[in-house]
């Protein structure tokens, strides 16, 4: 028989990089399903406006400024929950897509720091009280490119891989305790923000990403996936979901109409 579903303790959903895209369609997906979400993010503006906006559709929703990468700032946003049932790691992102040869070392520090430190903080500082919740579930918003390298994917996959192996390790060395670790593994998505935001704002380089590709995956697309995961009844973990538009059949594999 399932397990029943999550006490009332255990409905407070944490997103991170709640902004735009996957975050921000997550959260949304969680408050309809009745999570009370705490949307966190650098940009202020944006998550307290989308705060604002689920709270007046009758939702339970907060916003949070945090840097993933500041630890201290992580600490004291903790220290704010007494439980946590649902935390969603999504912030991170790519930047530039130079081969390793030539690759900014800069670049591939700050994706590690905000892709696996992010997470790392997060996850380090929320787990007592997921664990407390009795019922808790840490998802790792990876990437396909944490399953498989490419050409120019650099320091992002080098990072995403970093995400994918702590994922792995973390769900080991919990084993027994009341939290699901979950890791959901996105292919290409065209979101507002991503590729522009790995091209430096270049929007022609950007716009190439997705060129002659029908349908990339949409942000509602990975946060619906999200939330089945979570929403699975508790003793049900979801370990690696991949999930691609149906015109990516790899990394390196793509289908685009001419
Ligand atoms: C995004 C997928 O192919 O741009 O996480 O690395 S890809």
């Amino acid at each position: 028989m399932a397990t029943a579903a999550p006490s009332a303790a255990s409905r407070i959903a944490v997103v991170t990089g709640a902004s735009s895209g996957i975050g921000a369609a997550t959260a949304r997906q969680l408050a309809e399903a009745g999570y009370r979400v705490v949307l966190t993010a650098r940009r202020k503006d944006r998550i307290e406006a989308l705060a604002e906006e689920l709270t007046k559709a009758g939702h339970s929703a907060l916003a949070y400024q945090l840097d993933v990468t500041d630890r201290a700032a992580v600490d004291e946003f903790a220290g704010a929950f007494k439980t946590i049932g649902v935390l969603v790691n999504n912030a991170g992102g790519a930047l530039g897509a130079d081969p390793v040869a030539t690759g900014d070392p800069a670049d591939w520090r700050t994706m590690y720091e905000t892709n696996v430190i992010g997470t790392l903080n997060l996850t380090q500082a929320l787990l007592p009280k997921l664990i407390e919740s009795g019922d808790g579930v840490v998802v790792v918003v990876s990437s396909t490119a944490g399953h498989g390298t490419y050409e120019g994917g650099g320091g992002y996959v080098a990072a995403k891989h970093g995400s994918h192996v702590l994922a792995e390790t973390l769900r080991l060395e919990i084993v027994g305790k009341p939290v699901r670790v979950v890791e959901i593994a996105p292919g290409m998505v065209k979101t507002e923000e991503f590729a522009l935001t790995r091209f430096g704002g270049d929007t022609q380089k950007a716009e190439k990403v997705y060129q002659g590709v029908a349908e990339p995956l949409t942000a509602d697309d990975v946060a619906e996936t999200i939330t089945w995961a979570v929403t699975r009844p508790s003793h049900v973990n979801v370990d690696l979901l991949v999930l691609r538009p149906r015109a990516q059949a790899s990394n390196t594999k793509v289908h685009r109409e001419s």
